[in-house]
């Protein structure tokens, strides 16, 4: 059968199926954003003395001009990266793969590119010898999570980005930076960003450009999974949506797409802010994008000595915590739209049909007082045949109620942000096809 809209199945084209499968999967990433505006870490003096304050748009935001700006990032020196350290808080928090910003607005490439000398190695006070990209893929490749590189289109400091006769001129400093990253990194995945002109008039890139960097970049590498920002965001630019800071309400029509968002207000490092979310809203927030069939993609913002903030540290331990417990992993990984029920107002259901069998995953954030049922809404037949809360050994009651099914659990919840009933379904055989 046809797959319906926003399940967790492959979209029409088998190629596009296959090379997307293990990101489909994946389904929770770790975001970073580290740039030469994280030495600021969020606070720039203006010459007058007063303090303007943004991340990494900082340069812009606060009219940073260039040469102050380049000025700050001579003094660049995030001795402290550790790329180990890193990739073992994305595993421990149960995210399967990484996107660094490998160039942002700003432009300082993260790698030693030899485009230009606005980058890292060429342009700070860091160890020449090191590569922080580098190091993230070997740390990456031996933890067994996947790397992906953000790019920016949109350049703030390549002065023919702008002008559209010289334009050409930058697209193919564009076109080398990425061939030395898909050829000399490998990574799974390229995260592009800054190609829209609602903020950016004079952003000459078009529909088209779009089209002919994805096929380059299929060219170079035809595993590479590539979000829509290569182009104009159309459903058929690369292979997935990129809502931002938000989770769409319903599937995605048609279309694979990942949720990013930050721990607290802001994408690159800022000491002034302290508004992070809690470890409940983000898990609540995992669960509700993989019920929609969506990835999530968290990000952290690493401090101008390329230290993780220790709050963010603390709520990727508590997701990774609650993943692994009671296997309540299950209700994310490899899970997707439900389709069979509608969602509920008391937590999130996803649906996983793997070797394991059909199952629903219901994650329920308001746990019923004892004795009162949950109600599922059925939009299409199945049958219950099990049913157990992960964690437990309560009974759970399933019982035929108006338009679904009433589930009541014998007992209290297991963990207060979301305890997880495993539902074992069975739908109806399609009926044979033709007049046989
Ligand atoms: O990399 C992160 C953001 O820097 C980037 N995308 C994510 C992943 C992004 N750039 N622009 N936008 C997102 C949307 C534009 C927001 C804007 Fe503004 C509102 C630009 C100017 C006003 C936000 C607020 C940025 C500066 C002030």
């Amino acid at each position: 059968p046809a797959a319906g809209p926003g399940t967790n199945f492959a979209p029409d084209d088998p190629f596009t199926a296959d090379r997307t499968n293990w990101w489909r999967q994946d389904r929770f990433g770790m975001f970073i954003h580290f740039g030469a505006y994280s030495n600021l870490e969020g606070e720039y003096r203006r010459p007058d003395g007063t303090v303007c304050r943004d991340a990494e748009w900082i340069k812009r935001q606060c009219a940073i001009p260039m040469d102050a700006y380049e000025k700050q990032a001579r003094t660049f020196d995030p001795a402290a990266f550790d790329a180990k350290a890193i990739v073992k808080a994305a595993k421990d928090a149960g995210q399967r793969y990484i996107v660094i910003t490998a160039k942002h607005h700003e432009g300082y490439a993260m790698w030693p590119t030899k485009v230009n000398t606005w980058n890292l190695r060429d342009h700070s006070a860091f160890d020449k010898r090191r590569d922080i990209m580098r190091e993230l893929k070997n740390a990456a490749d031996r933890a067994g999570i996947k790397l992906g590189f953000y790019y920016s289109i949109w350049d703030w400091h390549d002065p023919d980005f702008a002008d559209p006769a010289t334009f050409p001129k930058y697209r193919e400093r564009m076109y080398a930076q990425l061939k030395e990253l898909v050829k000399g990194y490998d990574p799974a995945l390229l995260w592009f960003d800054g190609e829209w002109d609602t903020d950016n008039p004079h952003n000459p890139w078009t529909a088209r450009d779009g089209e002919s960097l994805e096929s380059y970049l299929r060219d170079l590498d035809p595993k590479l999974i590539i979000n829509n920002r290569v182009g104009k965001r159309r459903v058929t630019d690369g292979d997935y949506g990129t809502p931002e800071q938000e989770i769409p309400a319903a599937p995605v029509d048609g279309q694979l797409w990942e949720s990013c968002m930050t721990l607290n207000g802001h994408w690159g490092f800022a000491k002034y802010d302290q508004d992070w979310k809690s470890s409940a809203t983000i898990i609540r927030n995992l669960l509700a994008t993989a019920s929609r069939s969506g990835n999530y993609l968290l990000n952290v913002g690493p401090d101008r000595h390329g230290r993780v903030p220790q709050p963010s540290l603390d709520r990727l331990s508590d997701v990774g915590r609650w993943l692994r417990t009671a296997g309540q992993g299950r209700a994310v990984y490899g899970a997707g739209y439900a389709g069979l029920v509608e969602e509920p107002s008391w937590g999130a259901v996803s649906r996983s049909r793997g070797g394991a069998g059909d199952k629903l995953y219901a994650s329920v954030t308001e746990w019923p007082t004892a004795g009162k049922p949950l109600h599922l809404t059925a939009r299409a037949p199945f049958r219950v045949t099990d049913a157990r809360v992960l964690g437990s050994r309560q009974g759970v009651k399933v019982a035929p109620s108006g338009d679904g099914y009433d589930i009541t659990p014998a007992g209290g919840p297991t963990n207060p942000t979301a305890t997880v009933i495993e539902l074992t379904v069975k739908t109806p055989r399609p009926a044979p096809r033709g007049h046989g």
